[in-house]
């Protein structure tokens, strides 16, 4: 045992072996003899448009770009989990609360994996969800808008990592704790882990017409680390399956102590049965505190609510709701193929790959034939459920995505590959190289039952040599292959923002469609708005001074204030009343503190002000807007604090 272990670090550890042979490779030779070939199949001419959309994970940004596919053409950063000083999100008073958390206010997180939201098994392009796994948060963007609309904390979990994947008609978003914690929190010794810390999977339901979120139903489960998951689909909707590893339940030294057992497990969910099980008054009210951001799109205002309890289930009072399949060496992704048979287990301390069939699972547990119960759940046998295995596929395994041609394609981490195989016979069929160290793989629609398999994007953890150097630090890199035809092709390699964890792509025809050209200022119901141009006034309440400022092409009213005062809080309460596609305008305000604001046509936004120092005061539009945008400003006079000077504008 020992020494496989010791085998497995140094695969490890020659990793950057192989980064070096593979940075030899790209040094002159692949530009020419790739270019001529690929450049046409990427070329996407002036004023034309890409075929796909993909949206990849900003990693430690904490937010979600937005690409064109096959052009790797960047269109949109969406801030989600930090505060984004380009928009003024997380900045304004109106976003401020999607930031709020049972922590306090947590500007950053660590995003993870997109996933867009399903209607029968298909793509919908309605909302696009993603995982905060720091402070444990999942999102959801609105898709007409490519806002931020929604984030809910998930509270008894940490390292929000198995998230956040769908079920095959948005019946769920998924979120999976990685660490195991005290559930509920509490002070206690960290070597008492074994047996009393737990991992949760929470099962987020998402309304089918406003898709709102709420945690229906938390399942308690053994102490493991649960890594990734995936819905069941066709013949396994109703299920979803998790990778889990530490099984040995370890608190300290995880490299060495983590990787004893040969096998852990995917544990396999009935969520059906359990939604039966609480629809029914099952489950145990537990106190937990943890928010809940809305942001409405009618008031260009989000509000947070503290939550006070969540609903948790006990697997063992559940029979028939969980079931654990060993799976070798530490799995990481946990990937279900279309047809909803095969669900794949990718054993990153492993050559081989897993595969796990559905319909063997469900005869085992029909039979009964469990080797026994060693955490309180049913395990099933190996050689029971196994489906087959790719054997020497490659080097650590990771993540696979499907074609729906019935290929799979899985990155392995440590021989730096992308491999393509037949799920049915298990056969390798290509293997293509990725520069560097390849993290996930993504497909449009490789994660619901009708993938578009054209192109995959595999998502580089390192970038060496592929770039121009930037300092010590270069970003990340995703590369972009034809899969339409028997060989991978490699097409081209962009730079990513921040780390690419995961990506979902999506045709282009679905979002854009409904893409959502302004806001109606006559359906504005924000609470500060100023319709009426006539409106717009400067109000004082104390040392509070709200301001009700339009903006047009090409001024703002007012534009001339006097009478504020040192000491004061400012509120500038700002109208765009542009009705015409893609003419936002800016509002920076100097010595403000915190940002800019980007407004849209027809919406409000507020900045905060608090002059600190007597003077004369200009303010200016940041977006350049029309031939006069360089008149488009105003000025603030500021007076001492004692001063009897009126409110005038
Ligand atoms: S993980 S490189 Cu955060 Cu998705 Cu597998």
């Amino acid at each position: 045992m020992k020494n496989s272990i010791l085998y497995i670090f140094s695969l490890i550890i020659s990793a950057s072996f192989f980064s070096c042979n593979n940075s030899e490779n790209s040094k002159n030779g692949d530009r020419g003899a790739l270019a001529s070939s690929a450049a046409e199949k990427v070329y996407v001419a002036p004023g034309e448009h890409d075929d796909f959309y993909a949206f990849i994970s900003g990693g430690y940004s904490g937010n979600l770009t937005v690409y064109g596919l096959p052009s790797g053409r960047m269109f949109k950063e969406i801030p989600v989990f930090s505060q984004f000083p380009t928009s003024g999100y997380g900045y304004s008073e109106e976003t401020k609360p999607m930031l709020n958390t049972s922590h306090g206010f947590i500007p950053w997180d660590d995003s993870h994996h997109p996933d867009i939201s399903q209607t029968e098994g298909k793509l919908d392009g309605r909302w696009i969800f993603i995982n905060g796994n720091n402070t444990p948060r999942i999102a959801k963007i609105d898709l007409k808008t490519f806002e931020t609309t929604e984030i809910i904390e998930v509270p008894n979990s940490a390292g929000n990592h198995s998230s956040s994947f769908v079920t095959e008609n948005t019946e769920y978003v998924v979120a999976g704790t990685r660490f195991s914690v005290p559930v509920p929190q509490q002070d206690m010794p960290i070597n008492e882990y074994k047996g009393k810390f737990k991992g949760t999977l929470s099962f987020i339901s998402v309304a089918p017409e406003t898709g709102r979120m709420n945690i229906k139903f938390q399942l308690i489960m053994p102490g493991f680390d649960y890594d990734l998951s995936h819905p069941g689909r066709g013949k396994s909707h109703g299920w979803f399956f998790f990778t889990t590893y530490n099984t040995e339940e370890a608190n300290t030294l995880l490299e060495v102590n983590a990787s004893q057992n040969d096998k852990d497990f995917i544990a396999a969910v009935n969520w059906k049965k359990i939604e039966e099980y609480v629809n029914n008054g099952g489950g145990k009210m537990m106190p937990a505190e943890y928010a809940h951001n809305v942001y409405d799109d009618h008031t260009h205002t989000a509000t947070s609510t503290m939550k006070k309890e969540v609903l948790t289930v006990d697997p063992t009072e559940v029979p028939g709701a969980v079931f654990l399949l060993p799976t070798p060496k530490s799995p990481h992704g946990c990937d279900v193929d279309p047809s909803g048979e095969y669900i794949i287990g990718n054993g990153k301390l492993s050559a081989d790959l897993t595969i796990h069939s559905f319909t063997k699972m469900i005869d085992a547990i029909e039979n009964k034939r469990f080797d026994g119960d060693a955490y309180g759940i049913p395990i099933l046998k190996f050689e029971d459920v196994l489906a087959g295995t790719v054997k020497q596929a490659g080097l650590g395994p990771l993540h696979t995505e499907f074609d729906g041609k019935g290929n799979a394609y899985t990155t392995f981490f440590i021989s730096s590959e992308l491999v393509k195989w037949n799920v049915e016979t298990q056969e390798v069929i290509d293997r293509q190289p990725n520069y560097y160290s390849v993290g996930h793989v993504m497909i449009p629609g490789g994660n619901s039952a009708h993938p578009f398999g054209k192109y995959a994007v595999s998502m580089n953890k390192i970038t060496k040599d592929r770039y121009l150097p930037t300092g010590p630090e270069l970003e990340h890199s995703a590369q972009l292959f034809d899969i339409s035809g028997d060989k991978m092709e490699l097409l081209l390699d962009f730079p990513t923002h921040g780390e690419p964890h995961y990506a979902a792509g999506i045709p282009a025809e679905i979002i854009k469609e409904n893409s959502q050209k302004i806001y109606k200022l006559a359906e504005n119901k924000h609470e500060y708005a100023t319709i009426a141009n006539g409106d717009a006034r400067v109000e004082r309440d104390g040392n509070e001074v709200h301001v009700y400022m339009t903006m047009i092409r090409s001024h703002f009213t007012p534009d001339n204030i006097e009478g504020i005062k040192v000491g004061d809080k400012v509120y500038f309460h700002i109208t765009n009343h542009e009705q015409d596609f893609d003419v936002p305008h800016g509002f920076a305000m100097i010595g403000a503190n915190n940002a800019e604001l980007l407004i849209m046509p027809g919406q409000t936004k507020t900045l905060t002000w608090e002059p600190k120092k007597v003077g004369v005061w200009p303010f200016y539009c940041t977006d350049f807007c029309s031939a006069l945008h360089q008149e488009m400003q105003g000025y603030i006079r500021v007076s001492p604090k004692d001063s009897n000077i009126d409110l005038s504008w």
